[in-house]
């Protein structure tokens, strides 16, 4: 199997470290003046994990094309491959999140043991009634978990009921379910009865969960419904959280609010009722827009960590959120996208790690509002890359992980075994 020799990152990186030796002592330095210690925050960054998402190692699209790239994967094992040259660059993603059907196999032994061999584990499984698949018998046109018609319930159930299964095979520990079930006009749907449908579903899901399985719910608040959807907002999210019981909890898509949201409260009020499952990271810039990490709002993903940090900090009881990845890559050569996303998402981190805590809380009592701001500011604002650079290498990753990938030729390489899976499809990944 194609894979980026380690001998390949070695040389790449003898080109780059005396450079970094030298940024990093140098940051070093200068962190040491304000008493942070860079070796401890290094070791933090090293441990840091974000999971990749299989469905977004193909190239993306929208509702009107899809314009397919060279070498794209054509089933999970190829995903899977491609989702070991992401974390064999940037040491920071070694698991990955399957979604069902897509990624559906005959043996998932077979599966699990190339993940082992790939060092790579599965987190979260997705289910999906958003569509219909092939040869079933009742439609989801209408919703999924809380149709009007109770044995396209009871279909939807038992998919999810199979995605655990399969879940179970890989090892993973907790099932994210997100419906698209909604209306598209005032009227077309009842608000109360549609979610008592929903519950009830999501009862009995949950009923069969493992003893050591999380379920966590993702709510949006359009798309492919426009009017209304059954788990809209974070409101009927931790509701339904709430109703179910203790082992089922919310997940974040950063895209799934409306414009201007203060996400990183939503984030501080799961947190605090244990109810913070995990997240999709994405960015965007009108709706579920699914670009790239960090591309577009660094501080807004920076103050979602200054809360996650916190909640570290204080010990939180019952906080370990799921962090992974969400996006459609629709001109960018999704491997490319990935690495440096799931860099972005490591980078909010270690800022967040940089904010003087008790500085902060002293600012906050005292009501001075600059200096609580320019807190915040003075960690965002300085350059950690040295940091992210170093973990990467002492973790066996590339410290320029897009131009090592670029001189390695990889995709080049998979393209003459993988044939084009052709463009003019439209489609959301
Ligand atoms: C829905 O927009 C979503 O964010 C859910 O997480 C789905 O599983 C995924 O995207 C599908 O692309
Ligand atoms: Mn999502």
């Amino acid at each position: 199997m194609q894979r980026i020799e380690k001998s390949f990152i070695e040389e790449q990186n003898q080109r780059h470290i005396d450079d970094l030796n030298k940024d990093f002592s140098y940051l070093g330095e200068k962190l040491s003046r304000s008493g942070i210690d860079i070796e401890t925050v290094t070791a933090a960054a090293e441990k840091f994990q974000i999971a990749v998402p299989s469905w977004g190692t193909g190239t993306g699209g929208t509702r009107f094309a899809r314009f397919a790239g060279i070498g794209e994967p054509r089933n999970i094992f190829e995903k899977l491959q491609d989702c070991a040259v992401i974390n064999d660059m940037s040491a920071c993603t070694d698991s990955v999140s399957p979604h069902f059907p897509w990624d559906c196999v005959d043996d998932f032994s077979e599966l699990k043991q190339q993940s082992d061999e790939l060092g790579l584990s599965w987190i979260a499984v997705n289910s999906n009634t958003f569509q219909d698949q092939q040869g079933q018998a009742h439609s989801y046109k209408y919703g999924s978990l809380s149709h009007t018609d109770a044995a396209t319930r009871q279909q939807a159930i038992e998919h999810n009921l199979d995605v655990i299964k399969y879940g179970q095979a890989l090892g993973a520990k907790s099932l994210t379910v997100w419906v698209g079930d909604g209306s598209n006009h005032p009227g077309q749907q009842h608000f109360q009865r549609a979610f008592e449908r929903y519950l009830e579903s999501m009862k009995k899901i949950y009923a069969e969960l493992p003893s050591d399985w999380e379920m966590h719910i993702e709510h949006k608040m359009f798309e492919p419904a426009f009017y209304s959807t059954v788990i809209q907002d974070w409101g009927s999210n931790i509701l339904a959280a709430m109703e179910l019981g203790p082992k089922c909890k919310s997940l974040v898509d950063l895209g799934h609010h409306a414009p201007n949201v203060n996400i990183e409260m939503i984030v501080s009020r799961l947190i605090q009722f244990k109810k913070l499952g995990g997240f999709h990271f994405n960015d965007s810039k009108y709706g579920d827009d699914d670009l790239d990490s960090g591309s577009l709002h660094p501080y807004q993903q920076f103050l979602i960590f200054n809360e996650l940090v916190d909640a570290e900090a204080r010990q939180q009881e019952g906080f370990a959120p799921a962090y992974m990845l969400d996006q459609s890559h629709n001109v960018t050569d999704p491997i490319e996208s990935l690495i440096n996303s799931a860099a972005e998402v490591q980078r909010s981190y270690v800022k967040a790690l940089l904010i003087d805590r008790d500085a902060l809380y002293g600012h906050q009592t005292a009501n001075d509002a600059i200096m609580a701001s320019n807190e915040l500011k003075k960690a965002f604002n300085l350059d950690v890359s040295p940091i992210l650079a170093m973990a990467r290498y002492r973790a066996g990753g590339a410290i320029e992980p897009i131009a090592t990938y670029r001189q390695s030729g990889y995709r080049q390489l998979v393209a003459k075994s993988r044939p084009s899976t052709g463009g003019n499809t439209s489609g959301i990944v």
